[in-house]
């Protein structure tokens, strides 16, 4: 297959890239394209502008191509490319760690930098099992998820993971992992505004686990404190209070996923800020640096960091684990201006101050066609719509594909349309963004 670049004037090949999670035949039969990015905007090769409803994939939150950020990496880029972080140091990743440190709950000073969510999930489920350990519990090795979760496509985390077409093809890469029921309840719920009232019970599921596995064998719990991936799902009120204390009840660390939640998307730093549940370790990505450069992080507990450090003999690698790229010089220049430019900017209170606008108009479309159940916290909002009798996810997708063509990019999941847009949106940009969802659902079947 084959087409035109009109920015190169050559002519591309789409058949040699394997596209990640795409429908590649029916993508490259029809592909979209994106070429420049900037603020609230991208543009196609041909010069059409896309509003940008999803923060490229819910990581651009200062909006794209920000000038300080751009400048830092260049800078940085010419100053040293790269550094090794085994055994070795550079002063910025230090510096990085600390921002990151000074933004985390209290008790969270400890940072471990990954190249992406995956990465994080997959790390920190070694630093569970190593804590134990170290702690002379080293049966404890149960990983326990929740249906519909999602913590990326490593190991771990495909296991850790929810979302059933995710992990069909790819059964018992790990041994020990049990999952919680996802909190999702349509039929109580619906169209709920910020935390349903319904659903804290099903934290309760946990105590079911730990009955038949023995909190013995157990080392965490992992769950997103608000799940995306899987369709925006909000945490019922009072459910992580329970999942915490059972947690706390049987010395099974708790682990919040917030590579989407992460850095002012339900507007306060982190969600476990925004709920008030401080977890043991804190993972995170995507917007931990704009995503001007891959880069994630795990967030522990000083606790968890001492007892695996002080394990070891001295003078000995202490966790064995990391990644060449960890703490790329690019990434943490990134970091360091993304930071910096939220700070300036309020961004998470931003976020906060403009999430009741977004509600409104957001549950407007109660009322349009399709529109099953309307779901928003900070600046993610979910619409799912009825499924086409025998067809899920088909809807969903031409919805996503008319938004494009009509100049808004949408995110979707099967047939739940998912909104986080750059926490620099504009009233209007949101109304155009519910308008254009709304007529788009007008037109479809
Ligand atoms: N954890 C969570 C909660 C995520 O949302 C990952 C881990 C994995 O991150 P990496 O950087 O390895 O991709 C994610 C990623 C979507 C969508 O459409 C969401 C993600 C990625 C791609 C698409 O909702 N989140």
């Amino acid at each position: 297959m084959k087409l035109d670049n009109p920015l190169t004037a050559t002519v591309i090949s789409l058949d040699e890239w394997w596209m990640p999670f795409t429908a590649n035949r029916q993508f490259k039969a029809a592909p979209r394209l994106l070429a420049k990015a900037d603020g609230m905007y991208y543009w196609t090769p041909d010069g059409r502008q896309i509003l940008d409803g999803t923060a490229g994939l819910w990581c651009v939150n200062a909006g794209h191509n920000r000038k300080p950020i751009v400048e830092a990496v260049q800078k940085q880029a010419a100053t040293m490319d790269y550094a090794p972080p085994f055994q070795m140091g550079h002063p910025i990743a230090f510096e990085a760690a600390t921002v990151i440190a000074q933004l985390a709950p209290a008790g969270m000073q400890r940072v471990f930098f990954t190249n992406s969510g995956s990465e994080s999930a997959d790390t920190a489920i070694k630093m569970a099992l190593a804590y134990h350990r170290a702690k002379g519990e080293p049966a404890r090795r149960i990983i326990v998820g929740r249906e519909r979760g999602y913590h990326g496509v490593n190991v771990g985390g495909t296991m850790a993971g929810g979302i059933p077409g995710n992990r069909k093809a790819f059964p018992a890469l790990m041994a020990g992992v049990d999952h919680l029921r996802s909190t999702h309840d349509l039929a109580r719920n619906a169209f709920s505004r910020g935390q349903p009232a319904h659903g804290a019970e099903f934290a309760d599921e946990l105590e079911r686990i730990v009955a038949l596995h023995d909190a013995s064998n157990i080392a965490a719990v992992i769950v997103e404190p608000m799940a995306g991936s899987a369709g925006v799902l909000i945490p019922p009120q009072g459910y992580l209070e329970k999942l915490r204390a059972i947690c706390d009840k049987h010395g099974i660390l708790l682990i919040f996923d917030e590579v989407i939640t992460g850095f002012g998307r339900l507007g306060a730093t982190f969600a476990a800020h925004r709920f008030g549940i401080t977890p043991d370790l804190l993972t995170c990505a995507k917007a931990i640096n704009n995503a001007a450069v891959p880069m994630g992080a795990v967030i522990a507990n000083n606790a968890i960091f001492d007892a695996i450090v002080d394990a070891a003999p001295a003078g000995q690698i202490e966790f064995l684990h990391g990644y060449t790229y960890s703490a790329h010089p690019l990434a943490c220049a990134a970091l360091l201006a993304a930071q910096k430019l939220y700070a300036e900017e309020k961004l998470f209170e931003r976020a906060r101050q403009m999430a009741p606008h977004f509600e409104a108009a957001l549950h407007s479309l109660r009322d349009a066609r399709h529109v099953i159940d309307i779901r928003n916290l900070g600046l993610v909002g979910g619409v799912e719509l009825q499924p086409r009798a025998g067809a899920p996810g088909a809807r969903g997708l031409e919805a996503h594909v008319k938004c494009f063509e009509a100049g808004v990019l949408v995110r979707f999941t099967a047939d739940i349309l998912a909104l986080s847009p750059p926490l620099i949106v504009q009233k209007e940009q949101i109304e155009r963004i519910v308008e254009t969802i709304r007529q788009v659902l007008a037109r479809i079947d």
